[in-house]
């Protein structure tokens, strides 16, 4: 283990406090930053051996995305771009658990069982969100890499979902920069927009809450590429509040109000980012001063609607599905299935399930309700598009439609589910098909729902089946839920233990919104 002699002394100054305990879980692992210098020195580590494995650029995100501000995480990207692999998970938990004197030995269990080639060169990026913790935590990250002899490059301040990009990039095409991202995304942006009708232009106005975070950073910098075709009013910019207090993706999705700090007048377009940007919803309030929101399942609706409509009208032969979880709205699965015809697939919480999924159809649309989501289109769907795109034997409809298509694969960032470019999609099909938000609201209804989470001595004594719709221990829990259920009308409820925080989370739907708040709150005295 001589090769190690840099790490054993190394480790000694990223010590782990002895006893505790933490899982690679929905995304990565996340706790309260206090506890993670040791973490991010070992997922340095790890993320060289999986370099070496691998052979490519692996990268390394320092983030706790909608956490709250003193907690923080990390998180592995595989080569394309996707979640690192199921079993490196696993390797993940082992390596920043062991206790310090094992530290050589977890390491050296990973190189014999995946027999790494230790001489293979690596290369790891590594990127960060604006917490106070992330600079130093990502510092710990780089000195994991470097006592393995190998190199990285920092990123610095990024969005999850570039990051994510980078690595893609740095993969198939050698190189990768920031400003490679804001010229593709903004070039197709560009492009779809220039088909809209007048009219939309001058609705192209949107408010934004930057959770206070990475991603009003990041907003501006692409606003410097969108020649003022859309025009961003920014708020909750960082520059006076705290990362996602009161504010940003997941507050709006869940407290189902408006952010605090932004000013939005009835009818405007308004939408949150999380606090790595790589999840947004939408929403306004109307003329009686109803808030309404449109989320992830709202998104997959607007998008896989105008996907289908764009292939049909170029006379394409591809299946487009949608992918959801259990949180999904049952109005926004029954649009699909009947209204749509769409298949919809529903997959265990976490984006790295949806994503697999998605992965099986030529175009696979997918998003959490909380606004994580992307499309996936199979390379031999990509590759007819673009072929088509560029033939001069087809009819000017058809070259419309398939133009729109092209355009619309150029502005998505297909590694994994990302604010920016979902921001601008939306506002393209928004301004192609000339419809406001209230048009696109009234797609279909969403039933009332509420999610609550409750704290439990230990949430890992509730386990799921059947996509996390229903419980299979502790005894006699999903039967006491079934009874609460049947006594309302259009209703589902579930309970699953989260993956990113210690408590139980419960999701309610029924006809009114007094049904929905009273089934949670009964079923979550249920889970007591
Ligand atoms: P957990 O804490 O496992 O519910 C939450 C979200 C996931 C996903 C992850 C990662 C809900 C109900 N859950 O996971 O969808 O986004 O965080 O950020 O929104
Ligand atoms: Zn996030």
């Amino acid at each position: 283990m001589a090769e190690f002699e840099e790490v054993s002394r190394k480790s000694k100054l990223h010590p782990k406090p002895t006893g505790l305990k933490l899982q690679y879980g929905t995304a990565g692992f996340r706790t309260t930053a206090k506890h993670l210098d040791h973490v991010m020195f070992r997922m340095g580590l790890l993320a060289v051996l999986r370099s070496k494995k691998t052979r490519s650029t692996i990268g390394v995100m320092v983030t706790a995305s909608h956490n709250p501000e003193d907690d923080n995480g990390v998180k592995l990207i595989d080569p394309m771009g996707e979640m690192v692999a199921l079993t490196w998970e696993e390797y993940a938990s082992q390596l920043a658990n062991a206790e310090q004197e094992e530290l050589l030995h977890s390491l050296n269990d990973i190189v014999k069982k995946e027999t790494i080639d230790m001489s293979q060169e690596a290369r790891v990026i590594v990127g960060r969100d604006t917490r106070p913790s992330s600079e130093s935590l990502s510092r710990a990250v780089f000195d994991g890499v470097q006592c393995l002899g190998s190199h990285f490059h920092d990123y610095g301040l990024v969005t999850t979902p570039q990051l994510h990009y980078m690595v893609y990039c740095q993969n198939t095409q050698g190189s990768a920069t920031l400003e490679d991202y804001y010229k593709k995304h903004s070039q197709a942006f560009l492009h779809l927009t220039k088909n809209a009708p007048v009219h939309a232009n001058a609705q192209r106005r949107l408010l934004v809450d930057g959770a206070n975070g990475i991603g009003a950073l990041k907003l501006r910098e692409l606003e410097a590429f969108l020649q003022k075709q859309l025009l961003v009013a920014l708020f909750n910019d960082g520059s006076t509040g705290k990362l996602n207090h009161l504010c940003g993706a997941d507050y709006v999705k869940v407290q189902q109000k408006p952010p605090q700090g932004i000013q939005m007048e009835v009818g405007e377009r308004c939408c949150s980012f999380d606090g790595d940007a790589d999840r947004i919803v939408y929403y306004y309030t109307n003329s009686d001063g109803h808030f309404h929101l449109l989320d992830g399942d709202k998104i997959a609706t607007l998008i896989s609607t105008f996907l289908k409509e764009l292939i049909t009208e170029a006379g394409l032969d591809l299946q487009v599905a949608a992918v959801q979880t259990a949180y999904a709205n049952g109005s926004s699965t029954r649009f699909l299935e009947d209204t749509m015809k769409m298949t919809v697939v529903c997959t265990k919480t976490g984006v790295k399930h949806l994503h697999h999924a998605a992965q099986k159809f030529d175009v696979g649309v997918y998003f959490e309700a909380n606004g994580h989501g992307t499309v996936l289109f199979s390379r031999a769907a990509e590759e007819q598009i673009h072929q088509l795109a560029k033939s001069p034997d087809i009819t000017n409809e058809k070259k419309h439609a398939i133009q729109l298509l092209d355009n619309t694969v150029n502005l998505i960032n297909q590694t994994v589910g990302d604010a920016l470019s979902d921001m601008l999609l939306i506002e393209a099909v928004l301004a192609v098909r000339g419809m406001g938000v209230q048009d696109w609201d009234a797609m279909y209804t969403d039933l009332p729902n509420r999610q609550l989470k409750v704290k439990v001595a230990d949430r890992r004594v509730i386990s799921t089946t059947d996509a996390e719709r229903r419980v299979v221990s502790p005894a006699g829990l999903q039967e006491a839920i079934d009874k609460l259920v049947a006594k309302y009308q259009q209703a589902r409820s579930f309970v699953r233990p989260s993956g990113t925080e210690d408590v139980v989370r419960i999701y309610a739907e029924a006809d009114t919104q007094e049904s929905a708040d009273a089934l949670a709150h009964e079923v979550s005295l249920a889970v007591y």
